[in-house]
C-alpha cells in the first residue's frame, strides 16, 4: 500500500519509490497519490485524506505502508497506529533493499548503523507503545525502564559499530594503496554505472540489470585502454538520504570522495526535471562533504540509443549551467559502442590529468625491463641500437614514471 506525495504540476508518478519497493521485493496493490502542500505534522496526509484512505484500504490485505518521503518518527508513530499496520518510508525502504543485498560484512556494519541512526528512532514510538501497554497488565515504571535500557544500548552499539568501521577503514586503506588512479563510477540507481565499467574494463565482470540496486557493493578493476594502468571502481548507486545515514555509509564514500578524478553518469532518458534533482543531490554529497579537494569531473549521459539528440541538448545545458561542473568534459554513449567509449574516455581523462602526465624518453633500457614498460606505460616508439639495448619514448602517469626511473 503506497502513499505518494506528489509535486502539484510533476508528473503522474514517482517512477522511484516503485522502483525502489520493486527493488525491495514488493507488490503494490494500491497507490494514493497525494498532490496537496500541507504536509500533517503528526499524520503526514491532512485528516480528510486520512479518512478516505482508511475507506479506500479497509478490504486492502496488505503488509506494509510505504510513503515516498522521508517521515517523522511522529508521522511514522501516528499512521502505524491509525491504520494498524506497519509503516516504512522512502530511506526506510533502501535501508531494507541495502540490508537484503548486502554480503560484506563491512556493508552490513554501515547499513546496521544507519538503521540505529534512522529506522531506530522512528521505530521507537511503537516500541514505546508496546511497552506502555505491558506496563498497564504489570507494573508502573517498568516500560520506562524498559525504555532506557534500550537506548542505553542503542547509544553503546552506535559507539561500537563506529569503532569497528574506523578499525576496518584503517585496514583497507594501506591495502588499497597503489600507483594506480583512481576513477571512481558514479551516479544514481540503474544510471548505466556497471555498463561503462565494462566497456571500460573490456569486461563482463559486473552484473548489469534494470532493477534498482544491481551492483551492492563496489568493485575495482584495471583497465588498461590507457597503455598505464589506471583503476576503475564500479560503485553502488546513489539515492537521496539525509545527512546523518549518509555518512553511516562513510567508508564506501572515502574512496570516491578522495579520487581526483570523479565519473558521473546521468540517465539520459530521465526528465530534465529529475536530472536536475539528481545533480542537486551529488553536488551535496561531493561539494558539501569536501569542498576544498582538488576534483574533476567527467559527465557521461549513457543510453542515448534511446533519446532524440535535440532533448539530449537540453539536458546537457543542465550540466553546462552548473557552477561546480564548470569545464567537465560531457560525454554521450551507448552500450553497443565500446570502441568509441574508451577512446573519448582515454582523450578527456588524459585532457583533466594532464599537469600528472610524463613524456619520456629513456636511453638505453635493457631489454629486460621492456616487459614492465609495456605494463606500467604506453609505449610509443623502440629504437633498438647495436649493443642490444633500446630507447624508448612513451607517456605515464607521474607515478608510474617514478617506478620506471627506478628500474635497474
Ligand atoms: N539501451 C541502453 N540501455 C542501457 C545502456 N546502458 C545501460 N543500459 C541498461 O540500463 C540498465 C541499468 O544498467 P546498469 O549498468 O546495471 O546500471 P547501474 O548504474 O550499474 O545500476 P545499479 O547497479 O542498479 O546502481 C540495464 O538494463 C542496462 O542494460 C545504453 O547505453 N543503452
Ligand atoms: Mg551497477
Amino acid at each position: 500500500m503506497l502513499i505518494s506525495h506528489l509535486p502539484k504540476n510533476g508528473p503522474p508518478i514517482d517512477k522511484e519509490i516503485h522502483d525502489l519497493a520493486e527493488a525491495a521485493g514488493y507488490e503494490i496493490l494500491y497507490e494514493l497519490k497525494y498532490r496537496g502542500s500541507k504536509i500533517d505534522r503528526m499524520n503526514f496526509l491532512p485528516q480528510s485524506w486520512l479518512e478516505d484512505l482508511e475507506y479506500e484500504i479497509q478490504d486492502l490485505d496488505h503488509e506494509v505502508m510505504i510513503v515516498n518521503q522521508s517521515l517523522s518518527p511522529l508521522q511514522v508513530s501516528s499512521l502505524e497506529t491509525h491504520y494498524e499496520t506497519r509503516v516504512i518510508d522512502k530511506i526506510m525502504l533502501v535501508l531494507e533493499i541495502f540490508a537484503q543485498k548486502a554480503s560484506t560484512n563491512e556493508v552490513k556494519l554501515q547499513i546496521e548503523l544507519a538503521n540505529l541512526l534512522y529506522t531506530y528512532p522512528r521505530a521507537q514510538s511503537s516500541l514505546q507503545r508496546n511497552l506502555m501497554s505491558e506496563r498497564q497488565a504489570r507494573m508502573m515504571g517498568r516500560g520506562e525502564q524498559l525504555k532506557d535500557i534500550v537506548e542505553a544500548n542503542v547509544r553503546h552499539r552506535v559507539a561500537q559499530l563506529k569503532k569497528k568501521l574506523a578499525e576496518h577503514e584503517r585496514r583497507t586503506q594501506s591495502r588499497n594503496a597503489s600507483e594506480a588512479l583512481k576513477i571512481p563510477i558514479v551516479g544514481f540507481y540503474s544510471a548505466g554505472k556497471s555498463t561503462l565499467f565494462n566497456s571500460l574494463t573490456g569486461s563482463d565482470i559486473q552484473e548489469v540489470d534494470s532493477m534498482a540496486f544491481t551492483t551492492m557493493f563496489a568493485k575495482t578493476s584495471r583497465t588498461n585502454i590507457f597503455g598505464y594502468p589506471v583503476d576503475l571502481l564500479d560503485t553502488v548507486g546513489l539515492v537521496d538520504l539525509p545527512k546523518n545515514v549518509l555518512n553511516a555509509f562513510n567508508q564506501m564514500l572515502k574512496p570516491i570522495l578522495n579520487a581526483p578524478v570523479v565519473v558521473i553518469v546521468l540517465d539520459s532518458t530521465l526528465k530534465i526535471a529529475e536530472l536536475a534533482n539528481q545533480l542537486k543531490y551529488i553536488k551535496r554529497v561531493f561539494v558539501d562533504n569536501a569542498p576544498d579537494a582538488e576534483r574533476k569531473y567527467i559527465v557521461v549521459f549513457s543510453k542515448t540509443d534511446l533519446v532524440d539528440w535535440s532533448l539530449l541538448k537540453g539536458k546537457s545545458v543542465l550540466v553546462e549551467e552548473e557552477e561546480w561542473l564548470v569545464g567537465a568534459p560531457i560525454l554521450f554513449t551507448q552500450k553497443d559502442d565500446p570502441e568509441k567509449i574508451r577512446r573519448e574516455f582515454v582523450e578527456v581523462v588524459e585532457r583533466l590529468i594532464e599537469s600528472d602526465l610524463v613524456y619520456f624518453e629513456f636511453d638505453d633500457v635493457s631489454p629486460k625491463h621492456l616487459s614492465k614498460f609495456y605494463e606500467w606505460a604506453r609505449v610509443g616508439d623502440v629504437v633498438w641500437n647495436n649493443h642490444g639495448t633500446c630507447n624508448i619514448k612513451g607517456v605515464t602517469t607521474h607515478n608510474w614514471f617514478v617506478k620506471l626511473n627506478s628500474l635497474e
